[in-house]
């Protein structure tokens, strides 16, 4: 598992769907379009919507990136991954404990944790998460209840010292892509730089080429 994400995170852009800030587009259009970009890895992301409506559309999801070989996660909701039959999910710091979650989930399943310090991360790594999410690096307001940006000091921390897959998230835009590249990422995660964006194709295909240009 840990080869298959590390080969799945080396120099990729990771899309994470909200639709209050997709610009009125539902989860299934952003969706469509972040498959017709060339995304290759999509987490679905609904904090406030009930679980039947969250279910309806993983179902859709589920089929409209298994057909186009894209990997599928989910956050938080481990009942809705099992029952789409999703790649992966993802969970954060106040969620049931990985080795739980593991049980729930078995070894098909992969698990991403977020993580905020060099103290979450080496328990992200004892506890057997798959990868992890590193951040925020910068400013966001996408997520609420995050702590203040970090830089670049635990990002460089964890691509020196953790030996499992890692994605930078929080406040990454065009226009800091290659800076977080630069300080050790392999695969950048975003939400609102790409789902809010206008042609969300145009957007992606800038990143994808910034990406591929960074050492
Ligand atoms: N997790 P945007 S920051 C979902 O640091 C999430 O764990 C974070 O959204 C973390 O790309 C974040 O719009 C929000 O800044 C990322």
């Amino acid at each position: 598992m840990r080869n298959k994400l590390k080969a799945l995170f080396e120099k990729e852009l990771y899309c994470i769907t909200a639709e209050e800030f997709s610009n009125g587009k539902d989860n299934i259009q952003v969706v469509k379009e972040l498959i017709d970009s060339g995304v290759k890895i999509i987490q679905y992301r609904e904090k406030d919507k009930k679980s039947l409506y969250k279910y309806e559309e993983c179902k859709k999801i589920r089929e409209l990136t298994r057909e186009a070989g894209v990997t599928f996660i989910l956050n938080d909701d481990i009942d809705i991954a099992i029952l789409v039959n999703a790649d992966g999910v993802h969970i954060g710091q106040e969620d049931i404990p990985i080795k739980k979650v593991r049980e729930l989930v078995g070894n098909d399943m992969f698990i991403g944790l977020s993580t905020h310090s060099s103290e979450e991360a080496q328990s992200a790594v004892a506890n057997g998460a798959d990868y992890i999410g590193v951040g925020p690096i910068f400013k966001t307001s996408t997520k609420k209840d995050v702590c203040d940006p970090l830089g670049f000091e635990y990002l460089e921390y964890v691509s020196k010292n953790i030996d499992i897959p890692f994605v930078a998230i929080g406040g990454i835009k065009e226009h800091n892509v290659s800076e977080v590249l630069n300080h050790g990422a392999r695969c950048v995660c975003m939400i609102s730089e790409i789902v809010g964006a206008e042609d969300i194709g145009l957007k992606v295909k800038r990143i994808k080429n910034i990406i591929k240009n960074t050492k």
